[in-house]
């Protein structure tokens, strides 16, 4: 009799071991929530709200197996512990890189997010594995299971949903008790899952996945008017380097991942970007323009130059929106006469790009099909820069003039990978391997941008052409940047890491000096720039970009997270710093705050409702 009841014991019941497992998925939940990703704990009930979270949509997403034959259950309880866990997984290894979460719109984008290739291996580390424990656990406990228990009584069911149901009720009430714009500014995504959990977020993210599509079939032209009230008042100053480039062509150098600290560094005596150093005496070098690409990263950088329009909030605005209407850069200067194109040696299709050029008005897409690419003159993404611009401008002499045409190289792209031939620099010598690569590939995109200007020169095409150079977006995510503090001497605070998203921006005109302009700005005021130098006044006022040479500094630069920067303070991670002081300053903030979230509402407005076809 003694011998039965401890076999009893031993036994558990369905319920049971769902319990378990949902514990144990919570307990791993948890701690990826306050180690894996950098929520920033802004008040102490943070600490207890995070803790809950996760529980109410685990407890349910597992409790659909109740409800189902004996067959299906077990296939349902191992399909949650599957989704579960890819979800945990996949944001961690997205967090690692992007410093933000998975969107529904990635997933169709999985190829541009590196996919499965050497970018993600990068990201892994053997300490992963033990987030897989309990499936050691868990055929363990299914060993243990009676089969009288295996029957769950309603009574249990309507308690284990019911508790369910109020966790996540009381977790998504909570959330808007403490910010009411969780939902509205649902692009803070890190704010977002700091306050709803991981599975509830993604819940939310798939719902507004399904509904976004509707915005443009609903949408009238009365709902344009807003934006254009908004951006009328847009200050236009003109200055007398109105037109100073009219009638050249353009050249636009998307230099891939490159973060403006690199720009007058040395390491070990040798400067990282020699040739650039150089080009900036003799032109307009923009020392404070940050990166404001979201998902979309090269994309997104385009898209802005082109349209004056912020990114999407998730996934890229090229992936899926390339049937809207656009007035776009080279949209303008097609109707003044201008030849445009794009040239890059990767795939047509990657980022989507051979729909989204014709959306934009490009009259041509150079793509890799267009090279010749072989294994040696190749290395991680595709064609080596010095022989993507030794190909190009071949092809550029051929084009009609004036031209506008923008030129992406591809090596200076994560993990680094340069073979040591090509390295021309010494690697960097700090504890993050990746920087210490990161140098050797940018000081190889260096040379192979002076390479281009010499070819440029021979063949006469260089004294008539404008050429902006720009870092598309940051190339080493907060997860490495440890190691760029350690080469710049900085300290790793907030501010700093916001200074870190500074990316490069040098407008050489042949002939004209130049000069430093430290204004703040971003790279959606890229265009207005360019137009101010052709002289070009556009009627068109549906863009939110702001002409860097007299842009109003007291307009925050907007990130696509809500985030921002003026000239004295900056909001990241819901929390306001002064930019001098670094110390936390609450109220500084609110206004921006506003502005950011009318701008960005505005421009989503735009795209998703196409609102532009009811304004041409
Ligand atoms: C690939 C290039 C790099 O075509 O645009 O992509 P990224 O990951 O930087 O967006
Ligand atoms: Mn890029």
């Amino acid at each position: 009799m003694r011998m039965k009841q401890s076999e009893h014991v031993q036994k558990l019941s369905a319920l049971n071991i769902v319990i378990i497992t949902v514990v144990a998925l919570w307990i791993k939940t948890a701690f990826v929530l306050f180690l894996g990703f950098d929520l920033r704990i802004v008040s102490a009930v943070d600490i207890p709200a995070m803790l809950i979270s996760p529980a109410g949509s685990l407890i349910l997403l597992f409790g659909f197996c109740f409800y189902f034959t004996k067959t299906f259950k077990p296939v349902l309880f191992w399909i949650s512990w599957i989704v579960a866990n890819a979800l945990l997984y996949g944001d961690l290894l997205y967090y690692r890189f992007y410093t933000d979460f998975v969107t529904l719109p990635i997933l169709f984008q999985f190829d541009n997010v590196g996919g499965l290739g050497p970018s993600t291996l990068e990201l892994m580390s053997p300490w992963d594995l033990l987030l897989f424990i309990d499936l050691l656990i868990i055929p363990w406990l299914l060993r243990k299971k009676t089969d009288k228990a295996a029957v769950i009584q309603s009574r249990q069911k309507v308690w284990y949903a019911s508790t369910g149901l109020i966790l996540v009720l009381v977790t998504v009430g909570f959330g808007l008790i403490r910010s009411p714009y969780l939902f509205s500014a649902s692009y803070d995504r890190d704010g977002l899952v700091k306050a709803i959990g991981p599975y509830n977020y993604h819940l939310y993210d798939f719902a507004l996945g399904a509904v976004t599509p509707l915005g443009s079939t609903l949408a009238t032209k009365a709902d344009a008017q807003p934006s254009e009230e908004y951006l009328k008042n847009k200050e236009t100053e003109s200055t007398d380097l109105f037109g100073v480039a009219e009638g050249r062509n353009v050249v636009l150098i998307s230099m891939e991942s490159t973060q403006d600290f690199v720009i007058n560094r040395k390491i070990d005596d040798e400067e990282i970007t020699p040739f650039l150093n150089d080009l900036i005496d003799d032109s307009f070098y923009f020392s404070n323009i940050y990166d404001q690409t979201a998902q979309g990263k090269t994309s997104d950088s385009e898209f802005m130059i082109d349209t004056g329009l912020y990114p999407l909030a998730s996934g890229s605005v090229f992936v899926q929106k390339p049937d809207n209407t656009y007035v776009s850069l080279p949209n303008i200067l097609k109707k003044r006469d201008y030849y445009t194109s794009v040239f890059h040696g990767n795939e047509r299709t990657f980022w989507n790009r051979e729909d989204m050029y014709d959306a934009l008005g490009y009259d041509k897409f150079f793509s890799e099909r267009d090279y010749i690419v072989t294994e040696e003159n190749s290395v991680n993404y595709g064609i080596k820069d010095v022989d993507f611009f030794e190909q190009t401008v071949e092809k550029m002499e051929e084009l009609p003039q004036p031209f506008f045409s923008r030129l992406i190289t591809l090596t200076n792209h994560f993990p680094f990978l340069l073979e040591s031939e090509d390295q021309l620099i010494k690697q960097a010598d700090t504890k993050i391997d990746v920087v210490n690569r990161y140098v050797t590939t940018v000081r190889y995109q260096d040379e192979a941008i002076k390479q281009f200007f010499n070819d440029m020169k021979e063949k006469g095409l260089y004294e008539n052409t404008i050429f902006v150079l720009y870092g598309d977006h940051y190339g080493i995510s907060e997860k490495f940047e440890e190691g760029v503090f350690e080469l710049t001497g900085k300290e790793a605070t907030p501010v700093n890491h916001v200074g870190l998203q500074q990316v490069p921006l040098i407008i050489h005109i042949p002939g004209v000096k130049g000069k430093e302009i430290n204004k703040n700005g971003g790279e959606i005021d890229i265009r207005p720039t360019i137009l101010h130098l052709m002289g070009i006044q556009t009627d068109n006022k549906v863009s939110f970009g702001r002409d860097l040479f007299t842009r109003n500094e007291d307009h925050p630069v907007i990130f696509r997270d809500g985030s921002f920067v003026t000239k004295e303070f900056t909001f990241n991670d819901g929390v306001c710093y002064s930019m001098e002081t670094g110390e936390i300053s609450t109220s500084s903030c609110v206004t921006y705050q506003e502005t950011a979230r009318k701008e960005l509402k505005l421009s989503d407005d735009i795209i998703y409702g196409d609102l532009l076809r009811f304004l041409e």
